[in-house]
């Protein structure tokens, strides 16, 4: 691949061919490089068309929301850098190279870090209060202008008939090897029907829709953020899930796809320090019912990312990058654990919210 992006792909960005590339970052579903050549430095993605079949919308959204935050930046409203997309050498934002896919770039922070597991109270509230300040300043963005890059991504009634469907095939013979989670995940119809009463209440708003802690970039110099990166599935949505995600990744004291089942749980300090941090910038914006909808959404979140996990395991690993066999699987046995342990805390921890 790298031999391929130098000979291919960088000359049509105007970047000689003896740059160096490498791998970046640890996301599921695009291929991320960093480039760095004497005069410059870029971050290069070759898009999952698989999984984003709208190169072209979901480009063209991720820049109507960096120009929308770059405005402000400018005019002192938004604190945070922004991530720009990078044309290329005609001026366009996406390289499509038909069968050898889809390309573009974007702009590398120097002194950026990005981390997998968040350290204390501070981090989280930091992180919380940085990606709340994100859906502020995108609240006077209409979100109807934004396409619907994954059409009922945030869905948890079909996200359930999906695992339903993989369950039904189980064309690889997995499901002996985890009818247990699959029956956990199918119980929780109660989860189900909180959700159609709450949902239909909420605005639409321009969500993240990713808000994991390594779309987080922290400034390694003071580990202060510095800026929110992985625009693709910035849509319309509700701010539940962006919450939920954030209480998804920023909680447990392990990784996504750590197998140390016992040590998983949410810890109860950076769970307050995510409400503290997330409403002190949104708390004046969000309506009363969509600050009731956050505890909603974030065992919405956790358990709909299991439910991901799982069915992908049952369909062959086709949606989410693995490293070994039974990955899909272990990440959805993670965050099952993840889940239980939210609704075993819930009183104390919705306590937060109020
Ligand atoms: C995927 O690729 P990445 O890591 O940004 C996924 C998210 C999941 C996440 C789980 C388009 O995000 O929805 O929450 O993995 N993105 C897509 O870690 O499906
Ligand atoms: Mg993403």
């Amino acid at each position: 691949m790298i031999d391929f992006i130098r000979q291919q792909v960088l000359p049509r960005f105007g970047v000689t061919a003896s740059a160096k590339v490498s791998p970046l970052g640890n996301g599921h579903i695009n291929d991320t490089f960093l480039v760095r050549w004497p005069e410059g430095e870029f971050v290069l993605q070759r898009l999952n068309t698989e999984v984003f079949t709208q190169p072209h919308a979901l480009v063209c959204n991720a820049q109507k929301v960096a120009k929308h935050l770059q405005a402000k930046h400018e005019a002192g409203e938004y604190h945070l850098s922004v991530v720009q997309p990078v044309p290329d050498s005609q001026g366009e934002l996406a390289l499509d190279l038909g069968e050898q896919g889809f390309w573009r770039a974007i702009t590398y922070l120097p002194f950026s870090h990005s981390i997998e597991v968040v350290a204390d109270a501070a981090q989280a509230e930091s992180a919380a209060k940085a990606f709340g300040h994100f859906s502020r300043a995108l609240s006077d963005l209409d979100a109807s202008k934004l396409e619907d890059v994954i059409p009922k991504f945030h869905h948890l009634p079909g996200r359930i008939t999906q695992l339903q469907e993989a369950v039904a095939k189980d064309s690889l013979g997995r499901l002996k090897g985890c009818q247990a989670w699959v029956d956990f995940a199918l119980s929780q119809g109660k989860l189900l029907s909180e959700l159609s009463e709450i949902e239909a209440q909420l605005p639409p708003r321009v969500c993240h829709n990713d808000t994991k802690i390594n779309n987080m970039l922290f400034d390694k110099r003071n580990m202060s953020s510095m800026a929110i990166i992985d625009l693709d599935t910035c849509m319309q949505g509700h701010l539940m899930y962006d919450f939920g995600d954030m209480v998804r990744t920023f909680t447990s004291p392990e990784a996504e796809d750590s197998t140390n089942l016992v040590k998983i749980e949410v810890r109860e300090p950076i769970f307050a320090a995510i409400c503290r941090g997330y409403l002190s910038e949104l708390g004046e914006v969000l309506s009363d019912v969509e600050r009731e909808s956050l505890w909603l959404g974030a065992r919405v979140i956790c358990l709909m990312i299991g439910v991901r996990f799982l069915t992908d395991h049952l369909n062959g690993d086709v949606y989410f990058h693995i490293h070994h066999e039974n990955h899909n699987l272990e990440r959805a046995a993670n965050q099952f654990t993840l889940y239980k342990s939210l609704l075993a805390q819930g009183e104390s921890l919705k306590a937060y919210l109020k």
